[in-house]
Protein backbone atom coordinates (compact mmCIF):
# COMPACT_ATOMS: atom_id res chain seq x y z
CA UNK A 1 0.00 0.00 0.00
CA UNK A 2 1.16 3.31 -0.62
CA UNK A 3 1.91 5.61 2.12
CA UNK A 4 0.68 9.10 2.03
CA UNK A 5 3.95 11.87 1.67
CA UNK A 6 3.62 14.43 4.28
CA UNK A 7 3.30 17.77 2.52
CA UNK A 8 2.04 19.99 4.92
CA UNK A 9 2.20 20.62 9.12
CA UNK A 10 -0.56 21.84 10.08
CA UNK A 11 -1.31 24.05 13.83
CA UNK A 12 -4.29 23.59 15.76
CA UNK A 13 -5.96 25.46 18.51
CA UNK A 14 -3.76 25.56 22.03
CA UNK A 15 -6.67 24.96 24.23
CA UNK A 16 -9.16 22.09 24.55
CA UNK A 17 -12.81 22.06 25.62
CA UNK A 18 -13.86 21.48 28.80
CA UNK A 19 -17.35 22.98 29.01
CA UNK A 20 -19.84 22.88 26.08
CA UNK A 21 -22.97 24.67 25.05
CA UNK A 22 -25.60 22.91 23.30
CA UNK A 23 -27.12 23.81 20.02
CA UNK A 24 -30.76 23.41 18.63
CA UNK A 25 -30.82 21.99 15.21
CA UNK A 26 -34.14 23.53 13.46
CA UNK A 27 -35.62 21.97 9.99
CA UNK A 28 -35.94 24.55 6.93
CA UNK A 29 -39.83 25.48 7.77
CA UNK A 30 -38.65 26.66 11.57
CA UNK A 31 -36.13 28.40 10.06
CA UNK A 32 -38.57 30.40 6.81
CA UNK A 33 -40.97 30.73 9.78
CA UNK A 34 -38.08 32.75 11.89
CA UNK A 35 -36.66 34.69 9.34
CA UNK A 36 -39.82 35.89 8.12
CA UNK A 37 -40.72 37.07 11.85
CA UNK A 38 -37.53 38.76 12.26
CA UNK A 39 -38.49 40.84 9.13
CA UNK A 40 -35.22 39.32 7.67
CA UNK A 41 -33.18 41.38 9.22
CA UNK A 42 -30.65 38.95 11.12
CA UNK A 43 -30.14 40.75 14.51
CA UNK A 44 -33.69 39.87 14.75
CA UNK A 45 -33.61 36.45 15.28
CA UNK A 46 -33.55 34.75 18.58
CA UNK A 47 -30.39 33.53 19.75
CA UNK A 48 -31.77 30.47 20.35
CA UNK A 49 -33.36 29.52 16.55
CA UNK A 50 -29.51 29.93 15.32
CA UNK A 51 -27.29 27.01 14.34
CA UNK A 52 -23.89 28.61 14.30
CA UNK A 53 -23.77 32.07 14.81
CA UNK A 54 -21.23 34.54 12.73
CA UNK A 55 -23.15 37.88 13.53
CA UNK A 56 -20.31 39.13 15.53
CA UNK A 57 -17.44 38.16 17.70
CA UNK A 58 -18.59 40.94 19.99
CA UNK A 59 -18.80 39.71 23.76
CA UNK A 60 -19.25 36.36 21.83
CA UNK A 61 -15.79 35.12 22.82
CA UNK A 62 -15.36 31.69 25.11
CA UNK A 63 -13.35 32.31 28.50
CA UNK A 64 -10.63 30.50 29.36
CA UNK A 65 -10.63 28.44 32.86
CA UNK A 66 -8.57 31.55 33.85
CA UNK A 67 -10.66 34.08 33.27
CA UNK A 68 -13.21 32.11 34.62
CA UNK A 69 -11.32 31.64 37.80
CA UNK A 70 -11.03 35.03 37.56
CA UNK A 71 -14.55 35.90 37.78
CA UNK A 72 -14.43 34.32 41.17
CA UNK A 73 -12.53 36.85 43.05
CA UNK A 74 -14.33 39.53 41.75
CA UNK A 75 -14.25 42.73 44.22
CA UNK A 76 -17.88 43.92 43.90
CA UNK A 77 -16.84 47.43 46.49
CA UNK A 78 -18.81 49.98 44.59
CA UNK A 79 -15.54 51.85 44.83
CA UNK A 80 -11.86 51.28 44.71
CA UNK A 81 -12.25 47.38 43.81
CA UNK A 82 -8.96 45.35 43.80
CA UNK A 83 -9.93 44.08 39.88
CA UNK A 84 -9.92 47.56 38.53
CA UNK A 85 -6.29 48.22 40.03
CA UNK A 86 -5.19 44.73 38.54
CA UNK A 87 -6.45 46.12 35.21
CA UNK A 88 -5.46 49.39 35.51
CA UNK A 89 -1.76 47.91 35.91
CA UNK A 90 -2.48 45.33 33.08
CA UNK A 91 -3.52 48.76 30.83
CA UNK A 92 -0.40 50.60 32.19
CA UNK A 93 2.15 47.35 31.37
CA UNK A 94 0.60 46.58 27.92
CA UNK A 95 -1.09 49.72 26.00
CA UNK A 96 1.58 51.80 27.86
CA UNK A 97 -1.01 54.74 28.79
CA UNK A 98 -0.85 55.86 32.46
CA UNK A 99 -4.33 56.85 32.73
CA UNK A 100 -7.49 54.80 32.48
CA UNK A 101 -10.99 54.68 32.96
CA UNK A 102 -13.09 51.83 32.18
CA UNK A 103 -16.82 51.99 30.46
CA UNK A 104 -19.40 49.27 29.75
CA UNK A 105 -18.74 48.47 26.58
CA UNK A 106 -16.74 50.19 23.73
CA UNK A 107 -19.24 52.99 22.40
CA UNK A 108 -19.86 54.20 25.63
CA UNK A 109 -15.89 55.21 25.32
CA UNK A 110 -16.57 56.61 21.56
CA UNK A 111 -19.53 59.04 23.28
CA UNK A 112 -17.46 60.70 25.75
CA UNK A 113 -14.11 60.90 23.34
CA UNK A 114 -16.10 62.54 20.91
CA UNK A 115 -18.00 64.72 23.76
CA UNK A 116 -14.72 65.89 25.11
CA UNK A 117 -12.81 66.64 21.93
CA UNK A 118 -15.47 67.41 19.13
CA UNK A 119 -16.13 70.85 19.44
CA UNK A 120 -19.98 71.41 16.49
CA UNK A 121 -18.72 72.31 13.19
CA UNK A 122 -15.37 70.09 13.00
CA UNK A 123 -14.38 67.66 11.09
CA UNK A 124 -12.79 63.88 12.13
CA UNK A 125 -10.63 62.20 9.59
CA UNK A 126 -10.26 58.65 9.94
CA UNK A 127 -9.08 55.33 8.31
CA UNK A 128 -12.95 54.05 6.91
CA UNK A 129 -15.96 54.51 9.76
CA UNK A 130 -17.44 52.50 12.02
CA UNK A 131 -21.53 52.21 12.52
CA UNK A 132 -21.54 53.67 16.20
CA UNK A 133 -17.72 55.06 15.90
CA UNK A 134 -19.23 57.72 13.40
CA UNK A 135 -22.44 58.52 14.74
CA UNK A 136 -20.95 59.66 18.25
CA UNK A 137 -18.54 61.65 16.11
CA UNK A 138 -21.70 62.96 14.46
CA UNK A 139 -24.30 63.40 17.77
CA UNK A 140 -21.28 65.70 18.97
CA UNK A 141 -21.53 68.02 16.05
CA UNK A 142 -18.54 66.60 13.33
CA UNK A 143 -18.42 65.54 10.30
CA UNK A 144 -16.87 62.41 9.80
CA UNK A 145 -14.04 62.25 6.78
CA UNK A 146 -13.05 58.95 5.15
CA UNK A 147 -9.09 58.97 4.46
CA UNK A 148 -8.41 55.74 3.95
CA UNK A 149 -6.03 54.62 1.02
CA UNK A 150 -8.05 53.34 -2.07
CA UNK A 151 -7.52 50.07 -2.23
CA UNK A 152 -9.43 49.33 0.89
CA UNK A 153 -12.64 50.45 -1.28
CA UNK A 154 -12.02 47.57 -3.93
CA UNK A 155 -12.90 44.21 -2.67
CA UNK A 156 -9.78 42.39 -4.80
CA UNK A 157 -6.94 44.91 -4.11
CA UNK A 158 -4.37 42.05 -2.13
CA UNK A 159 -2.79 45.18 -0.54
CA UNK A 160 -1.15 43.83 2.50
CA UNK A 161 -2.43 46.56 4.43
CA UNK A 162 -5.48 47.72 3.19
CA UNK A 163 -6.22 49.66 6.87
CA UNK A 164 -3.64 52.44 5.90
CA UNK A 165 -4.53 56.42 6.25
CA UNK A 166 -3.90 58.22 2.62
CA UNK A 167 -1.71 60.83 3.86
CA UNK A 168 -2.49 62.87 0.99
CA UNK A 169 -6.14 63.00 1.43
CA UNK A 170 -5.13 63.58 5.10
CA UNK A 171 -3.14 66.64 4.10
CA UNK A 172 -5.63 68.27 1.18
CA UNK A 173 -8.42 67.79 3.98
CA UNK A 174 -6.05 69.81 6.75
CA UNK A 175 -5.12 72.36 3.96
CA UNK A 176 -8.82 72.61 3.21
CA UNK A 177 -10.90 73.45 6.73
CA UNK A 178 -7.68 74.09 8.47
CA UNK A 179 -6.03 72.45 11.22
CA UNK A 180 -7.79 74.18 14.14
CA UNK A 181 -11.15 72.29 12.76
CA UNK A 182 -9.76 68.98 13.18
CA UNK A 183 -9.09 67.82 17.14
CA UNK A 184 -7.95 64.52 16.05
CA UNK A 185 -7.54 61.96 13.40
CA UNK A 186 -9.24 58.80 14.32
CA UNK A 187 -7.24 55.13 13.47
CA UNK A 188 -8.66 51.93 13.81
CA UNK A 189 -6.63 48.95 13.31
CA UNK A 190 -7.61 45.99 11.85
CA UNK A 191 -10.04 48.12 9.95
CA UNK A 192 -13.75 46.21 10.78
CA UNK A 193 -15.92 47.58 7.74
CA UNK A 194 -12.63 47.37 5.31
CA UNK A 195 -12.72 43.74 5.59
CA UNK A 196 -10.47 43.27 8.95
CA UNK A 197 -7.63 44.68 7.42
CA UNK A 198 -4.82 46.13 9.26
CA UNK A 199 -2.17 49.03 9.05
CA UNK A 200 1.64 49.33 8.81
CA UNK A 201 3.59 50.35 11.37
CA UNK A 202 5.11 52.48 8.77
CA UNK A 203 1.62 54.34 7.73
CA UNK A 204 1.38 54.92 11.46
CA UNK A 205 4.69 56.32 11.83
CA UNK A 206 3.69 59.00 8.89
CA UNK A 207 0.28 59.47 10.17
CA UNK A 208 1.73 60.95 13.16
CA UNK A 209 4.34 63.03 11.54
CA UNK A 210 1.26 64.77 9.71
CA UNK A 211 -0.48 64.96 13.01
CA UNK A 212 2.51 66.54 15.30
CA UNK A 213 3.43 69.03 12.14
CA UNK A 214 -0.12 70.36 12.67
CA UNK A 215 -0.85 69.94 16.45
CA UNK A 216 -3.60 67.58 15.70
CA UNK A 217 -3.99 64.71 18.19
CA UNK A 218 -3.95 61.07 17.81
CA UNK A 219 -6.57 58.91 19.14
CA UNK A 220 -6.70 54.84 18.18
CA UNK A 221 -9.88 52.63 17.92
CA UNK A 222 -7.70 49.83 19.75
CA UNK A 223 -10.48 47.43 19.47
CA UNK A 224 -8.96 44.56 17.54
CA UNK A 225 -5.38 45.98 17.86
CA UNK A 226 -3.78 42.60 18.81
CA UNK A 227 -4.85 41.05 15.46
CA UNK A 228 -3.34 44.47 13.84
CA UNK A 229 0.26 43.09 15.64
CA UNK A 230 -0.14 40.04 14.43
CA UNK A 231 -0.35 41.07 11.02
CA UNK A 232 2.61 43.49 11.03
CA UNK A 233 4.60 40.95 12.60
CA UNK A 234 3.77 39.05 9.48
CA UNK A 235 3.74 41.14 7.03
CA UNK A 236 5.74 44.13 7.62
CA UNK A 237 9.80 44.35 6.73
CA UNK A 238 11.46 44.48 10.38
CA UNK A 239 8.91 42.91 12.68
CA UNK A 240 9.37 39.27 12.32
CA UNK A 241 11.47 38.91 15.18
CA UNK A 242 9.71 40.94 17.46
CA UNK A 243 7.05 39.89 19.61
CA UNK A 244 3.41 40.62 19.64
CA UNK A 245 3.48 42.18 23.01
CA UNK A 246 6.28 44.93 21.50
CA UNK A 247 4.52 45.55 18.70
CA UNK A 248 1.38 46.23 20.17
CA UNK A 249 2.98 48.45 22.83
CA UNK A 250 5.08 50.57 20.20
CA UNK A 251 1.93 50.59 18.14
CA UNK A 252 -0.06 52.50 21.11
CA UNK A 253 2.96 54.41 22.09
CA UNK A 254 1.94 56.93 19.10
CA UNK A 255 -1.34 57.74 20.00
CA UNK A 256 -2.46 60.45 22.39
CA UNK A 257 -5.41 58.05 23.52
CA UNK A 258 -7.14 54.45 22.67
CA UNK A 259 -10.58 53.42 22.72
CA UNK A 260 -11.51 49.35 23.28
CA UNK A 261 -14.44 47.20 22.94
CA UNK A 262 -12.85 44.35 25.26
CA UNK A 263 -15.62 42.30 24.09
CA UNK A 264 -13.35 41.27 20.63
CA UNK A 265 -9.74 41.19 21.62
CA UNK A 266 -9.60 40.91 25.40
CA UNK A 267 -12.29 37.80 25.56
CA UNK A 268 -14.79 38.97 27.88
CA UNK A 269 -18.53 39.35 27.21
CA UNK A 270 -18.62 42.96 28.59
CA UNK A 271 -16.14 46.00 28.85
CA UNK A 272 -14.46 49.00 27.32
CA UNK A 273 -11.25 50.90 27.82
CA UNK A 274 -10.35 54.49 27.62
CA UNK A 275 -6.74 54.69 28.26
CA UNK A 276 -4.62 57.89 27.72
CA UNK A 277 -1.22 60.32 28.19
CA UNK A 278 -3.35 63.00 27.86
CA UNK A 279 -4.09 64.16 31.25
CA UNK A 280 -6.67 66.83 30.65
CA UNK A 281 -8.67 64.18 28.70
CA UNK A 282 -8.68 61.58 31.83
CA UNK A 283 -9.91 64.11 33.91
CA UNK A 284 -12.80 65.10 31.95
CA UNK A 285 -13.51 61.54 31.12
CA UNK A 286 -13.28 60.74 34.80
CA UNK A 287 -15.56 63.30 35.19
CA UNK A 288 -18.02 62.52 32.50
CA UNK A 289 -18.33 58.39 33.68
CA UNK A 290 -19.57 59.20 36.90
CA UNK A 291 -22.59 60.67 34.93
CA UNK A 292 -23.16 57.89 31.92
CA UNK A 293 -21.68 54.82 33.19
CA UNK A 294 -21.15 54.62 37.13
CA UNK A 295 -18.40 55.35 39.71
CA UNK A 296 -14.71 56.03 37.96
CA UNK A 297 -13.61 52.79 39.60
CA UNK A 298 -16.46 50.48 37.60
CA UNK A 299 -17.72 52.14 34.89
CA UNK A 300 -20.74 50.31 34.53
CA UNK A 301 -18.84 47.25 35.33
CA UNK A 302 -18.73 44.74 37.70
CA UNK A 303 -15.67 43.69 39.53
CA UNK A 304 -15.80 40.13 38.51
CA UNK A 305 -16.24 41.34 34.53
CA UNK A 306 -12.88 43.73 35.22
CA UNK A 307 -10.64 40.79 36.19
CA UNK A 308 -11.86 38.60 33.21
CA UNK A 309 -10.27 41.84 31.07
CA UNK A 310 -7.55 42.33 32.76
CA UNK A 311 -6.58 38.16 32.56
CA UNK A 312 -8.13 38.76 29.18
CA UNK A 313 -5.04 41.42 27.41
CA UNK A 314 -2.33 38.91 29.06
CA UNK A 315 -4.46 36.38 27.09
CA UNK A 316 -5.00 38.54 23.91
CA UNK A 317 -1.31 38.69 23.41
CA UNK A 318 -0.43 35.70 22.96
CA UNK A 319 0.86 34.11 19.94
CA UNK A 320 -0.47 31.04 20.11
CA UNK A 321 -3.45 32.01 20.23
CA UNK A 322 -3.46 34.72 17.85
CA UNK A 323 -2.03 32.48 15.40
CA UNK A 324 -5.40 30.23 15.64
CA UNK A 325 -7.57 32.84 15.63
CA UNK A 326 -6.29 34.03 12.56
CA UNK A 327 -5.48 30.99 11.38
CA UNK A 328 -9.54 29.70 11.36
CA UNK A 329 -10.80 32.48 9.67
CA UNK A 330 -7.93 32.07 6.81
CA UNK A 331 -9.04 28.40 6.71
CA UNK A 332 -12.81 29.68 6.30
CA UNK A 333 -11.47 31.78 3.52
CA UNK A 334 -9.48 29.31 1.34
CA UNK A 335 -12.55 26.92 1.77
CA UNK A 336 -14.66 29.24 0.22
CA UNK A 337 -12.44 29.96 -2.71
CA UNK A 338 -12.72 26.52 -3.84
CA UNK A 339 -16.12 27.08 -4.88
CA UNK A 340 -15.57 30.21 -6.92
CA UNK A 341 -17.26 32.33 -4.02
CA UNK A 342 -16.46 36.08 -4.24
CA UNK A 343 -15.05 37.90 -0.95
CA UNK A 344 -12.92 40.85 0.27
CA UNK A 345 -9.15 39.62 -0.31
CA UNK A 346 -6.76 39.65 1.51
CA UNK A 347 -8.67 37.10 4.48
CA UNK A 348 -8.89 39.83 7.36
CA UNK A 349 -8.35 38.89 10.96
CA UNK A 350 -11.75 38.25 12.52
CA UNK A 351 -14.20 38.08 9.69
CA UNK A 352 -14.58 36.68 6.24
CA UNK A 353 -16.48 39.41 4.39
CA UNK A 354 -18.62 37.96 1.25
CA UNK A 355 -18.93 40.11 -1.83
CA UNK A 356 -22.41 40.23 -2.38
CA UNK A 357 -22.75 42.79 -5.34
CA UNK A 358 -20.39 40.11 -7.02
CA UNK A 359 -22.73 37.39 -5.14
CA UNK A 360 -25.94 38.38 -6.28
CA UNK A 361 -25.22 40.78 -9.01
CA UNK A 362 -29.22 40.96 -10.30
CA UNK A 363 -30.28 42.75 -6.57
CA UNK A 364 -30.26 46.20 -7.36
CA UNK A 365 -28.27 48.09 -4.37
CA UNK A 366 -31.41 49.60 -2.78
CA UNK A 367 -33.27 46.25 -2.63
CA UNK A 368 -30.28 45.17 -0.28
CA UNK A 369 -27.99 42.72 -1.39
CA UNK A 370 -26.19 41.84 1.53
CA UNK A 371 -29.26 41.99 3.64
CA UNK A 372 -30.69 39.87 1.34
CA UNK A 373 -27.62 37.15 0.89
CA UNK A 374 -27.51 36.97 4.98
CA UNK A 375 -31.16 36.28 4.95
CA UNK A 376 -30.63 33.50 2.88
CA UNK A 377 -27.65 31.73 4.54
CA UNK A 378 -29.48 31.71 7.33
CA UNK A 379 -32.61 29.77 5.81
CA UNK A 380 -30.64 27.14 4.30
CA UNK A 381 -28.43 26.47 7.54
CA UNK A 382 -29.18 28.22 10.41
CA UNK A 383 -25.85 29.69 9.83
CA UNK A 384 -26.16 33.90 11.31
CA UNK A 385 -23.98 36.35 9.63
CA UNK A 386 -24.06 40.10 9.53
CA UNK A 387 -25.19 43.09 6.58
CA UNK A 388 -22.42 45.67 6.01
CA UNK A 389 -23.46 47.47 3.00
CA UNK A 390 -25.91 49.66 2.40
CA UNK A 391 -28.55 49.33 5.34
CA UNK A 392 -25.08 49.52 7.89
CA UNK A 393 -24.73 52.98 5.89
CA UNK A 394 -27.80 54.98 6.66
CA UNK A 395 -28.51 57.60 5.13
CA UNK A 396 -26.42 61.07 4.24
CA UNK A 397 -27.27 63.74 6.91
CA UNK A 398 -28.30 66.48 4.46
CA UNK A 399 -30.07 64.82 1.69
CA UNK A 400 -32.18 61.86 3.49
CA UNK A 401 -30.99 59.50 1.17
CA UNK A 402 -29.42 56.30 1.02
CA UNK A 403 -25.08 56.28 1.28
CA UNK A 404 -24.23 54.06 -1.26
CA UNK A 405 -21.39 52.45 0.15
CA UNK A 406 -18.92 51.05 -2.40
CA UNK A 407 -18.88 47.82 -0.53
CA UNK A 408 -21.78 45.58 -0.08
CA UNK A 409 -20.72 42.58 2.00
CA UNK A 410 -21.84 39.79 4.45
CA UNK A 411 -19.47 39.68 7.56
CA UNK A 412 -19.05 35.80 8.62
CA UNK A 413 -17.03 36.54 11.95
CA UNK A 414 -15.53 34.19 14.11
CA UNK A 415 -15.72 34.38 17.81
CA UNK A 416 -12.85 33.71 19.73
CA UNK A 417 -12.35 29.83 20.23
CA UNK A 418 -15.87 29.09 19.87
CA UNK A 419 -16.38 27.50 17.27
CA UNK A 420 -14.45 24.05 15.62
CA UNK A 421 -13.30 22.84 11.91
CA UNK A 422 -16.45 21.24 11.44
CA UNK A 423 -18.49 24.16 12.16
CA UNK A 424 -16.61 25.90 9.39
CA UNK A 425 -16.97 22.73 7.14
CA UNK A 426 -20.92 22.98 7.59
CA UNK A 427 -20.83 27.19 7.05
CA UNK A 428 -19.00 26.53 3.70
CA UNK A 429 -20.91 24.32 2.57
CA UNK A 430 -24.13 26.23 3.21
CA UNK A 431 -22.80 29.34 1.54
CA UNK A 432 -21.78 27.40 -1.68
CA UNK A 433 -24.95 26.05 -1.92
CA UNK A 434 -26.79 29.41 -1.55
CA UNK A 435 -24.38 30.04 -4.35
CA UNK A 436 -25.57 27.66 -6.79
CA UNK A 437 -28.97 28.75 -6.63
CA UNK A 438 -28.08 32.32 -6.58
CA UNK A 439 -29.72 33.35 -10.19
CA UNK A 440 -33.50 32.56 -8.25
CA UNK A 441 -32.87 34.81 -5.20
CA UNK A 442 -34.86 38.14 -5.34
CA UNK A 443 -33.95 41.29 -2.59
CA UNK A 444 -36.14 43.08 -0.23
CA UNK A 445 -38.02 46.19 0.60
CA UNK A 446 -37.14 47.89 3.65
CA UNK A 447 -40.76 48.50 5.73
CA UNK A 448 -39.85 49.76 9.01
CA UNK A 449 -36.50 51.97 9.69
CA UNK A 450 -35.20 53.36 13.06
CA UNK A 451 -33.42 56.64 13.42
CA UNK A 452 -30.24 54.90 14.54
CA UNK A 453 -27.97 52.61 13.41
CA UNK A 454 -30.94 51.18 11.71
CA UNK A 455 -29.26 47.83 10.62
CA UNK A 456 -29.79 46.78 14.05
CA UNK A 457 -33.65 46.88 14.11
CA UNK A 458 -34.84 47.49 10.98
CA UNK A 459 -37.26 44.99 9.20
CA UNK A 460 -37.36 43.95 5.25
CA UNK A 461 -40.13 42.24 3.18
CA UNK A 462 -39.40 40.00 0.19
CA UNK A 463 -39.94 41.46 -2.89
O1 LIG B 1 -19.96 47.07 20.65
P1 LIG B 1 -19.18 48.03 21.51
O2 LIG B 1 -20.01 49.19 21.93
O3 LIG B 1 -18.48 47.38 22.64
O4 LIG B 1 -17.98 48.61 20.60
C1 LIG B 1 -18.18 49.44 19.50
C2 LIG B 1 -17.13 49.22 18.48
C3 LIG B 1 -16.13 50.14 18.33
N1 LIG B 1 -15.15 49.97 17.40
C4 LIG B 1 -15.09 48.90 16.59
C5 LIG B 1 -14.00 48.79 15.60
C6 LIG B 1 -16.06 47.92 16.70
O5 LIG B 1 -15.98 46.85 15.92
C7 LIG B 1 -17.13 48.07 17.65
C8 LIG B 1 -18.16 47.14 17.76
N2 LIG B 1 -18.29 46.17 16.88
C9 LIG B 1 -19.25 45.26 16.77
C10 LIG B 1 -20.40 45.17 17.69
C11 LIG B 1 -19.13 44.30 15.70
O6 LIG B 1 -19.96 43.39 15.60
O7 LIG B 1 -18.17 44.42 14.92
Amino acid sequence: MAMKKITKRSWAEPYKIKVVEPLKMTTLAEREKAAREAGYNTFLLKSEDVYIDLLTDSGTNAMSDNQWAGMMIGDEAYAGSKNFYYLWDNIKKYYGHPYFVPTHQGRAAEHMISKILITPGDFIPGNMYFTTTKLHQELAGATFIDVIIDEAHDPYSEHPFKGNIDIQKLEDLIKKVGAKKIPYVSMAGPVNMAGGQPFSMTNLKEVKKVCDKHGIQLWFDATRAAENAYFIQEREKGFKTKSIEKIFYEMCSYFEGIWVSAKKDLMVNIGGIIATKNKKVYEEARNMVVVYEGLHTYGGLAGRDMEAMARGIEEMLDYNNLHARVGQVRYFGEELAKYGIPFVKPIGGHAVFLDAKKFLPHVKQDQFPAQTLAAEIYIDSGVRTMERGIVSAGRNKETGKHNYPKLELVRCTFPRRVYTQAHIDVTVESIASVYQKRKSIKGLKMIYEPKYLRFFQARFKKI
